[in-house]
């Protein structure tokens, strides 16, 4: 279960049935998505909604296919969901949306995610629950103002609950984050602003999973874990290529994916 090469399949399967966007976006999402579902989130496989779950939000929204990729392999969706994906009257849509089970919140316009997720930790703080919220935003992402007024409320308010994962994936939609508006470095700005960091190579299973986890620092204080990615990683005809934030699969490639990833 969460085999990177099984889960990246049902990604390669979800864009090409639903000529989506994305396609990059998500391939660098699937070891931190892994990671989470393979053993470092607390949740209810049986029950998505299981009152005491942990709460993940994909504040990079636009990610979603490798959150649907976890959930084929938690029986959470369907084949029939995947070969009708983006296809008019069928359930999942090309963003994060909380109606489907296991999507959180509804998240996509970028900037928005972490602010909720704070929120989140913040009541989790205040009702002294052991859950934890984790956060996935993109380095693109912060460039948002919001993401870093999110990040002062929750080391001023100590939500030692919530973790932030950046996939430092070093592209925005139209262009490298460190051209188009810089936010590097992003340790030295997560601790400056508080939190408790750490970076990690996010492709790398066991290192994901040891930064992720729980850490016994006695620090009171959100978390950070920097995840250096790659966009498109798993395919080499996309890997580092940011034309697949947007380009459309056909035929041709879904086969030469698939054939990579066999
Ligand atoms: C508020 C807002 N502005 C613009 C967009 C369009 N948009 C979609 S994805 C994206 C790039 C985001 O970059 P990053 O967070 O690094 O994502 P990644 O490159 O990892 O896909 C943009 C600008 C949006 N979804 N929301």
């Amino acid at each position: 279960m969460f085999e990177a090469r099984v889960l990246r399949r049902h990604i390669v399967e979800l864009a090409y049935r639903g000529r989506s966007a994305h396609l990059g976006c998500a391939l660098s999402l699937v070891e931190i998505c892994a990671a989470l579902y393979g053993g470092v989130m607390r949740y209810d496989r049986d029950n998505p909604s299981a009152p005491d779950r942990d709460l993940l939000v994909l504040s990079k929204g636009h990610g979603v296919m490798a959150l649907y990729a976890c959930f084929r392999e938690l029986g959470w969706i369907t084949d029939d969901d995947v070969r009708g994906y983006l296809h008019n009257g069928t359930r999942l849509r090309g963003l994060s949306e909380s109606d489907v089970p296991g999507c959180e919140v509804s998240s996509g316009s970028l900037g928005h995610g972490l602010p909720v997720a704070v929120g989140m930790a913040y009541g989790i703080a205040r009702l002294h629950s052991d859950r934890r919220v984790w956060c996935i935003v993109g380095d693109g992402e912060m460039n948002e103002g919001s993401m870093w007024e999110a990040m002062l409320f929750a080391a001023h308010h100590r939500l030692e609950k919530l973790t932030v994962i950046v996939d430092a994936n070093g592209f925005q939609a139209m262009g490298r984050t460190d051209e188009v508006l810089s936010t590097e470095p992003l340790v030295a700005k997560f601790e400056a602003f508080g939190f408790a960091t750490v970076e990690c190579d996010g492709h790398d299973l066991p290192a994901l999973t040891a930064a992720l986890a729980p850490q016994d620092d006695h620090r009171l204080a959100p978390r950070a874990v920097i995840a250096r990615t790659v966009k498109g990683q798993g395919l080499s005809f996309a890997a580092a290529d940011n034309r697949w934030h947007y380009i459309r699969l056909d035929e041709a490639a879904r086969a030469a994916a698939l054939e990579e990833l066999r």
